[in-house]
C-alpha cells in the first residue's frame, strides 16, 4: 500500500466521505457527499496532509498562507505551524457583523498568499474567494486543493494563470476505495456515471436589459435610452462649478444614459444650471441623477428631498439612498426612482454581507426602489448600477477601488456603470465618453453569452 492509499482509506474512516443520496447546495442529487472538516479529529493525518500539501508547492515562494473556512483552516494552521510560514484568515461569507476585513490577521499591501482549499469544483467559488482576497491588497498566484471533483476547476483556474496543484481527484479516490473493497463493484459504476455526466447546474442567468423585471417607470425609461443610445454609461459630474458641470454635460451627452451630480459641491449652484441641464438633458436624451445618498429618518429626507436650497424633487429623475433608515423611509420619494445604496466601493467599506443581504431584501420589497449600486450580482429584479469603475487606475489614496467595465458587466451583472474621474479628468470629455460607452456596451453585450 502507498502513502497516499494509506492517508486515504484511513481519512476514510474518519467520514471524508460518504456515499448515498445527497442533495447539493447546487441543487443537484450526488451519489457521495465529501466533507473534509472531520480531518482536523485526526492530529497525525492532519500533520501528513498539510506536509503533503507543502510539498505539492515546494518550489513556490510566498508570504503568507490563507485558510478558507472552514475545512482548509485546520489544513493550513498546519502547514502555517510546519512551514513557519504565516497564517491569515479568510472570512466565512455571511458573516455579517463586527469587522470589515475580508481577511484576518497581519499582512500588508502586495505580499503573495498561498491559497488552501478543501474542495474544487466547477472554480467558482475559489475564483470568488481569489477576488476578495486580492481585494484587500494580497496578491494570490498559488493555490493547493485537496480534492478534485473533476468538474471544470482546474482548468478554469489554470486558465485565468494560477497555478493550482491538488492532492487527489474523485476519481483516483474512488478507485483507491475500490481497490481495498471501500465500494462495491455497482456503487462504483453508478458514481462513476455520475462523474462522466454531470448534471448541469442551472445558474439564474444573467437577463438583457429589455427582459429585466422592472416596474418603474424611470426604471422602464432608463433601459430604454440605453437600449436605444447603445450605452450603459453613467457619467458622474463631480465638479465644483457650473460652468464646468455644463460644459462636461454637452460634451459627453451623446454617450450617456444618465448624469449623475453631487449638488451641493457645485459652489455656485442655482436654478438656472437645472434650467440649463434639463434642457440639455431632454434634448440630448438622458436622465438627471442626483447622488445624495439620503440616509435618514423619513421625515428628514422629504425635508432634505423637497426644501433644500438644491430642490431635488424639482428636477432628479434619479437619487441615491442608503435604506438605513429602514424601508418606511423610502417611501418619501414620489415619482423620483430610489436607487439604494446596498454596498459601496470604497475599502473598507461597512457594507458587509449582512448589510448586503438585508438592503436587498428592503429594495426588493419597495416599488419605488428601481434599483440599487453595488458591487456584486443582485438578481433580476433590480437593476445594477457600479460605481468604482476606471480603466487607467486601480484606485486612489482615500479608499476607492477601481474595476474594468469587464469586471463589473461580467463578474456583477452590473446593468449601469458609473464613471466619473475617468471621464472628467481626462483631455478630452467626448472622447472619453465614447470609449467607455463602446467599452461598457460590448462588455455587456458578452456578458450575455457567458
Ligand atoms: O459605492 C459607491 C457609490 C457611489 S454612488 N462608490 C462611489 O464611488 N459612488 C460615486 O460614484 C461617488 O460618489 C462618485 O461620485 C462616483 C465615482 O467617481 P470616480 O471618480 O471614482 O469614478
Amino acid at each position: 500500500m502507498t502513502h497516499r492509499e494509506d492517508f486515504l482509506l484511513k481519512a476514510y474512516e474518519l467520514g471524508i466521505i460518504k456515499f448515498g443520496r445527497f442533495t447539493l447546495k447546487s441543487g443537484i442529487e450526488s451519489p457521495f457527499y465529501v466533507d473534509l472538516r472531520s480531518l482536523a479529529s485526526s492530529p497525525q493525518l492532519l500533520k501528513t496532509l498539510a506536509n503533503n500539501l507543502l510539498e505539492l508547492v515546494d518550489d513556490r515562494e510566498f508570504d503568507l498562507i490563507c485558510g478558507v473556512p472552514y475545512a482548509a483552516l485546520p489544513m493550513a494552521t498546519a502547514m502555517s505551524l510546519t512551514s513557519n510560514i504565516p497564517l491569515i484568515i479568510k472570512r466565512k461569507e455571511n458573516k455579517g457583523y463586527g469587522t470589515k476585513r475580508m481577511v484576518e490577521g497581519v499582512y500588508q499591501d502586495g505580499q503573495t498568499c498561498l491559497l488552501v482549499e478543501d474542495v474544487i469544483t466547477s472554480g467558482k467559488s475559489l475564483l470568488e474567494t481569489i477576488d476578495q482576497v486580492e481585494r484587500e491588497g494580497l496578491v494570490v498566484h498559488d493555490l493547493v486543493v485537496v480534492l478534485d471533483r473533476e468538474q471544470g476547476g482546474i482548468e478554469k483556474l489554470k486558465e485565468r494563470g494560477f497555478h493550482i496543484k491538488t492532492l487527489f481527484t474523485i476519481n483516483e479516490v474512488i478507485d483507491i476505495l475500490h481497490k481495498f473493497h471501500r465500494l462495491t463493484d455497482e456503487k462504483v459504476k453508478e458514481i462513476k456515471e455520475f462523474l462522466n455526466n454531470p448534471p448541469e447546474v442551472i445558474e439564474e442567468k444573467r437577463l438583457p436589459l429589455e427582459e429585466k423585471k422592472v416596474q418603474h417607470p424611470i426604471g422602464k425609461k432608463l433601459v430604454e435610452l440605453a437600449l436605444k443610445k447603445q450605452s450603459n454609461l453613467i457619467a458622474s459630474a463631480d465638479l465644483i462649478t457650473a460652468d464646468e458641470v455644463l460644459r462636461f454635460a454637452n460634451e459627453v451627452s451623446d454617450h450617456i444614459v444618465a448624469l449623475k451630480l453631487h449638488s451641493d459641491i457645485i459652489q455656485d449652484f442655482s436654478e438656472d444650471l437645472i434650467i440649463k441641464l434639463k434642457a440639455l438633458a431632454k434634448e440630448k436624451e438622458f436622465l438627471l441623477f442626483e447622488d445624495r445618498k439620503f440616509g435618514d429618518i423619513g421625515n428628514t429626507q422629504e425635508l432634505q428631498f423637497k426644501r433644500s436650497i438644491y430642490k431635488i424633487s424639482d428636477w432628479a429623475d434619479l437619487v441615491t439612498v442608503h435604506p438605513i433608515g429602514g424601508a418606511d423611509s423610502l417611501k418619501v420619494f414620489e415619482n423620483t426612482g430610489v436607487v439604494t445604496i446596498v454596498e459601496m466601493s470604497s475599502k473598507g467599506a461597512l457594507t458587509d454581507d449582512y448589510y448586503f443581504s438585508k438592503a436587498v431584501n428592503v429594495s426588493e420589497n419597495e416599488p419605488n426602489v428601481l434599483g440599487c449600486v453595488a458591487q456584486r450580482k443582485v438578481g433580476n429584479q433590480l437593476l445594477l448600477f457600479t460605481p468604482g469603475v476606471n480603466v487607467s487606475a486601480l484606485g486612489d489614496s482615500k479608499g476607492q477601488q477601481y474595476n474594468t467595465p469587464e469586471i463589473v458587466f461580467n463578474n456583477y451583472h452590473t446593468d449601469f456603470m458609473i464613471v466619473g474621474r475617468g471621464l472628467y479628468k481626462a483631455p478630452d470629455f467626448k472622447t472619453a465618453a465614447k470609449e467607455y460607452q463602446t467599452l461598457g456596451w460590448i462588455a455587456y453585450l458578452q456578458s450575455l453569452n457567458n
